[in-house]
């Protein structure tokens, strides 16, 4: 492929975009629309028996023959299972995150995969660097779910003046100005979480769907502070909860407890008032149900008009 962008080289992509791994949500469906968009589509296997997880990457490869790839949310219990899964099946590419990738790298480096970890901070960028990451996704605090501590304008310039491997901007990144916005602090690429959750081949919870296109520019929240997980959600009774219980000086596994199976029963339930809605500050910016190759052509496409603004000396 004639490419200069090294992560549309790096991934064999149309544009530089790879969706999100949000567990529960991003399915093969999913993944081979955006895929097919031509973008990166994530499997995520967020808590996923092996089988199961096998079954979508077989799914996906008759839904799409771009290529897609595989998140392993390190947290979970199943992360060791996705690992063999992923090595057996030959997935070319894939995204970690709540964790550090060591193991991910030392396993499936050696076949050929491209491993792309998503980090929160500039020594965790340059530790997975040093590990043999591919590339990087610089996840900004405005993410939703498992978030770090510092945002996308501060985060990613730091994170590209720190390592040579490609930089994937991610976290309040929905719209063209997004993107031209990262790709001006250093980034190459973008990944894209809460606005593929609304794309048409989401097979998200329309109530789930919903509480993203109703949501305002201060309908999230962060909980978890307390336990050393910060998460972000839209605003519920369940966040209310866990603010109730933090404040109360609960353990820490009374407010771990709390959310056991609340992402579940959000997405797949559309449980939405005692669910966990995650989400990035960005659903604010998402007003509609749209195919996810609508999603990238508006963000890439939308660039061109931003950059003859930009040269036509906005500061002059
Ligand atoms: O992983 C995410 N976002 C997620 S995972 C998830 S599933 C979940 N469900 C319930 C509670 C908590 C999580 C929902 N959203 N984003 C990527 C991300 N990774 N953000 C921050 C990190 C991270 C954290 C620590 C990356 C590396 C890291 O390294 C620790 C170390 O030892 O270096």
């Amino acid at each position: 492929m004639l490419a200069n962008n090294r992560v549309k080289k790096l991934l064999g992509i149309e544009y530089p975009i790879v969706q999100g791994g949000m567990a529960w949500v991003a399915d093969a469906d999913l993944a081979a629309a955006v895929s097919n968009g031509g973008g990166l589509g994530i499997i995520a296997a967020g808590s996923m028996p092996a089988d199961v997880l096998e079954q979508q990457i077989l799914k996906a490869r008759t839904l799409t023959d771009k290529p897609f790839g595989v998140n392993i949310m390190l947290l979970s219990a199943t992360a060791d299972d996705a690992i063999e899964v992923v090595a057996k099946n030959r997935v070319s590419v894939v995204t970690t995150g709540a964790g550090s990738p060591g193991r991910v790298i030392a396993r499936l480096k050696p076949l050929g995969t491209i491993v792309i970890p998503v980090i929160a901070s500039v020594a965790q960028a340059r530790r997975v660097e040093r590990q043999g990451a591919d590339a990087v996704v610089a996840e900004g605090m405005e993410a939703g779910g498992h978030i770090g501590e510092v945002t996308t304008l501060v985060l990613v310039p730091q994170v590209a003046d720190s390592v040579g491997i490609p930089v994937i901007a991610a976290g309040g990144v929905s719209d063209a100005r997004g993107v031209v916005a990262v790709f001006s602090l250093g980034a190459e690429g973008v990944q894209v979480g809460t606005r593929f959750v609304c794309a048409l081949e989401s097979n998200a919870h329309q109530a789930y769907k919903n509480e993203i296109i109703k949501a305002r520019d201060r309908s999230t929240v962060v909980t978890g502070m307390a336990t050393g997980h910060p998460v972000r959600c839209i605003q519920n009774r369940l966040t209310k909860e866990f603010e109730r219980l933090e404040k109360s000086g609960a353990s820490i596994e009374e407010i771990e407890k709390l959310g056991t199976g609340k992402l579940r029963a959000a997405v797949v339930e559309g449980d939405v008032d005692f669910g966990s809605v995650m989400a990035g500050q960005s659903a604010a910016m998402v007003d509609r149900i749209q195919p996810a190759r609508e999603i990238i052509m508006e963000l890439f496409q939308g660039t061109e008009e931003i950059l003859d603004i930009l040269n036509r000396n906005p500061f002059r």
